[in-house]
């Protein structure tokens, strides 16, 4: 390995993310709006870019359209440096078949590989938000020999049959001995039986060994082509895999509150709470931190005002993040998301809530316990949330705890 290793970033971002409909009915889940102005995969993309990597590929399948013009706006890099995020679609490489897993998206793009020639290939999936620099991943890769590293983060144990599962060699515990991709049944961690390593989804390879693997893999018909559940069991199965626990990483700028921060953002549930956690005084995760910025879309746009209404009514916001564009005429507004554009009318109250882009809430509106995706109009004195019944009947999605659905463009009537 040279001592200033050739890295390449491979970002899988073609699943589709069935369980956060209908936010992804339209939408790869990597596009799916977060934190008023970024896209989910912007936290994958600023983790790598902060990490000093500047040639990335995004390997998208599915609804990649605002995706790959999301990566395209955003992401454009100077050509002068051969520095590139680029989203690269499915193309039928190997024959007449789309992406059948994560790890034949990989071998179906072994050109890429092939033309840059990295010593080192980190692969990450594009749906978590936390802060990680994969420069300390690197170096714990290189120094301990193994041929593949699986990030890994104590989880509940509650979650295992969600994670890939890793049981650590007891006299090396820089080493996988066992890795079982999302359990029924798993054990807890001796200092910690309430608690498994999980893998964060985030590989490291040195380059020929993931090339061997993909390639492995693609002849073996009974594999289900998999990154979690068939490649790093292959490289455990050869005493090659290695864990780095994200325990050791430390990213600049963080606080203990916010350093191991790490949330899979799979379940509306899931999305809701990673909402909750940006907004609180002391935020869990501090979008703040200017040491290692999450990059997003300059949005090209007045900024946010808050003003009373027609008839003189004061609003209010607490415990709340609003981006650029929105204007907010007497409205309450608590523990609350707003993405840019947005609108809300006289003596309307948004409480609990994420709204994407260009929603519009009329005035008298409630909206509570709810995500609106982008385009949603509320009529005057419309509600969400407030009758689960009714939201039901109006074929509204709601989950187990609780937080109702609009999709995009949907218009609520009173
Ligand atoms: P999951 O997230 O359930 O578990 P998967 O659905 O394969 O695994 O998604 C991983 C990443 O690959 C996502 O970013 C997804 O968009 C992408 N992806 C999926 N299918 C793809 C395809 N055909 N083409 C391109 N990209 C694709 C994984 C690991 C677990 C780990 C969790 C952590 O398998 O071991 O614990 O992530 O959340």
């Amino acid at each position: 390995m040279p001592a200033v290793p050739k890295v390449f970033g491979i970002i899988l971002a073609g699943g589709e993310g069935k369980r956060l409909m209908p936010l992804t009915a339209d939408r790869a889940k990597p596009a799916v709006p977060f934190g008023g102005q970024y896209r989910l995969i912007d936290f994958a993309i600023s983790n790598l870019i902060n990490s000093g990597l500047r040639q990335i590929v995004v390997l998208t399948q599915y609804k990649s359209h605002s995706l790959d013009r999301h990566i395209s706006q955003t992401w454009r890099m100077s050509a002068l440096l051969d520095s590139y995020v680029a989203s690269v679609p499915a193309q039928q490489r190997l024959g007449k078949r789309w992406f059948s897993g994560s790890a034949d998206a990989i071998l179906q793009s072994l050109n890429l590989i092939n033309d840059e020639k990295p010593d080192i290939v980190i692969v990450i999936g594009a749906d978590h938000v936390y802060r990680m620099d994969f420069r300390q991943m690197l170096a714990a890769h290189i120094e301990s020999g193994a041929r593949a590293t699986v990030a890994g983060i104590r989880q509940p144990i509650s979650l295992a049959n969600q994670f890939g599962v890793i049981d650590v060699e007891p006299e090396d515990p820089a080493r996988i001995r066992e890795f079982l991709e999302k359990p029924v049944d798993a054990t807890g961690l001796a200092d910690s039986p309430s608690e498994v390593l999980a893998s964060m989804g985030n590989y490291i390879f040195d380059t020929d060994a993931l090339i061997e693997a993909v390639e492995a893999d693609g002849e073996f018909t009974t594999s289900n082509h998999d990154m979690g559940g068939d490649i790093i069991p292959y490289f455990v199965g050869r005493g090659e895999a290695g864990v780095y626990d994200m325990k050791l990483n430390d990213v600049p700028g963080s606080t203990d509150r916010d350093r191991y921060y790490w949330r899979d953002v799979g379940t509306i549930d899931s999305f809701f709470d990673a909402h909750q956690d940006l907004i609180s005084t002391l935020p869990i995760f501090n979008l703040y931190n200017m040491q290692w910025p999450i990059h997003s879309q300059a949005v090209n746009s007045p900024p946010a005002k808050f003003v009373r209404d027609a008839v003189g009514r004061i609003g209010n916001a607490i415990d709340s993040v609003v981006s650029l564009g929105s204007v907010l005429s007497g409205t309450h507004l608590e523990r609350s998301v707003v993405g840019p554009w947005t609108l809300a009318g006289g003596g309307s109250t948004i409480t609990d809530s994420v709204l994407f882009d260009h929603v519009n809430v009329g005035a008298g509106a409630r909206v509570h316990r709810a995500i609106l995706d982008k385009n949603v109009v509320l009529e005057d004195g419309a509600t969400i949330g407030v009758d689960r019944e009714r939201d039901i009947t109006r074929g509204f999605t709601i989950t187990d705890s609780g937080i109702t659905v609009v999709g995009k463009g949907v218009r609520v009537e009173r």
